[in-house]
């Protein structure tokens, strides 16, 4: 980056901001829904005054306000490579790789997000990023009338392609150039209410798959929904109905516990928008529903290990009982899913000396005889305080039921498991990070440093 060039942290940034004002303007329950885990979020901190001193401490007060992720779905393979340089001018970057094929769904996914733990802190915007299937639809007359399609279409603006070409030849874009670019790549997430296929078509695609006709019908890959992070889930899922919002019937992810772990996530039905359809007599009217909104808790990030046991138990909880859609077993799933969970231990300890959680470590400033001493020894001592780290992924099993939430109750639909990894890194044009490795780095570099920090006594740890 050179000197008069705009640090990557910074256009995420006002990019993430130039999309929160979009959203909410385009669908104003995400201002409602803004404003009520704003208010959550404050009551509980003025109630946890420790929680609140401790994630002071770590640095991550600052960011929950401006927390958010956003969710697109992609049509073609050009359209993920490009995706994946417009979101590199940002410094968010592809990690993990999710099959949903597994879930009924056609897609595949990455998130695109910040790696390092200072540009997390600056603005943790990431985006869901999936790529349509069309491989898993049967039908290969509307397969090849869906690919024809999307090869037609383009969803970035020529100067927003010449921007990022620019950002990657200079290493980098000035002030103006970021402030542009912003612009620019606003309109690729903007609504098009005109549907790109005719009516006809909008329902053999719909009839598909909803998810289908969301991709192949629409000029571009409207942002989906945006969703901001809260500290007390259970608390915005009851108020919801309060201000006026439905919230879908059961929370994903792990029980209410008291050590979060992983990531909870509800969101609010979809709306009915208009759709103008381009018929060759007259243009018609229809309706699609897509876009919605959605929160979120984030808790600790999981080794392998954790997020084994993870897996075990939820799926131990769904082979006995599947969260009805409309709501009448919620009550009975979530005490299920909190019975298996009674296996999963709930307090920090624990968790960190069984080895299910990543934890970053800092010397507390107390003297300490020999810093070579195995760090759980020099936890005990109380020379080391190790805090969580929060977990900045997703989880398949929860974002399959984010979409069949919003795309409908009718639209699961079975495939087969059909992970196809190398051909989503192919069209893509890089490998997606892993995972685990970055938390694992993370934790190494917190010890190496509180180490040092052990070491030489009197220097601010
Ligand atoms: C993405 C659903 C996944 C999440 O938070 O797990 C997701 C979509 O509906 O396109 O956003
Ligand atoms: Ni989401």
């Amino acid at each position: 980056m050179g000197v008069d060039q705009v640090d990557p942290d910074e256009i995420r940034a006002m990019f993430s901001r130039a999309m929160s004002a979009m959203y909410r303007d385009e669908v104003p329950a995400y201002g409602t829904l803004m404003e009520l885990v704003g208010d959550v979020n404050a009551a509980f901190l003025a109630a946890a005054p420790e929680e609140k001193a401790r994630l002071d401490q770590l640095g991550e007060l600052e960011r929950i306000d401006e927390e958010r992720h956003g969710a697109i779905r992609l049509g073609t393979a050009r359209e993920l490579y490009h995706m994946r340089r417009l979101f590199g001018v940002m410094g968010m970057y592809p990690v993990g790789y999710y099959d949903l094929s597994v879930a009924g769904v056609p897609v595949h996914s990455t998130a695109f997000r910040p790696l390092e733990e200072t540009a997390l802190r600056r603005n943790p915007f990431r985006v869901f990023t999936s790529l349509l299937r069309l491989d898993l639809v049967a039908d290969a007359a509307l397969r090849d009338a869906a690919a024809t399609v999307l090869a037609a279409r383009e969803i970035f603006t020529p100067r927003c392609l010449a921007l990022i070409d620019k950002a990657e030849a200079d290493g980098g874009l000035s002030q103006a150039d970021a402030t542009a670019f912003v612009a620019e790549a606003l309109e690729t997430f903007r609504w098009h209410a005109e549907a790109n296929v005719s009516h006809e078509m909008y329902s053999r695609l719909h009839d598909a798959h909803r998810l289908v006709a969301d991709v192949v019908a629409f000029k571009g890959p409207h942002i989906n929904h945006l969703t901001p992070r809260t500290l007390d889930i259970d608390a915005v899922q009851a108020q919801m109905p309060e201000r006026g919002i439905v919230p879908k019937a059961v929370v994903e992810g792990p029980p209410t516990r008291s050590v979060p772990i992983l990531l909870r996530q509800t969101s609010f039905k979809a709306l009915q928008e208009p759709v103008i359809f381009p018929d060759s007599q007259r243009a018609e009217q229809g309706s699609h529903t897509a876009r919605f909104g959605e929160i979120e808790q984030r808790g600790l990030a999981l080794t392998p290990r954790g997020q084994a046991l993870y897996d075990r138990l939820l799926g131990d909880t769904r082979s006995r009982i599947a969260p009805a859609a409309d709501g009448s077993n919620a009550g009975a799933y979530r005490a299920a899913l909190a019975e298996s969970f009674g296996a999963f231990p709930d307090d920090l300890e624990t968790i960190r000396a069984q080895g299910l959680g990543y934890f970053r470590y800092s010397a507390t400033g107390k003297p300490c005889a020999d810093p070579s001493r195995s760090a759980d020894a020099l936890v005990a001592e109380g020379v080391l305080r190790a805090d969580p780290i929060v977990y900045e992924d997703f989880l398949p099993v929860s974002a399959a039921g984010i979409f069949q939430s919003n795309l409908g109750d009718g639209a699961a639909q079975a495939f087969a498991a059909n992970p196809n990894r190398a051909r989503f890194e192919e069209d893509l044009g890089a490998k997606v990070h892993d995972l685990f490795q970055q938390y694992a780095e993370i934790e190494a570099r917190s010890l190496a440093q509180a180490r040092i920090a052990l070491s030489k006594p009197g220097l601010p740890a």
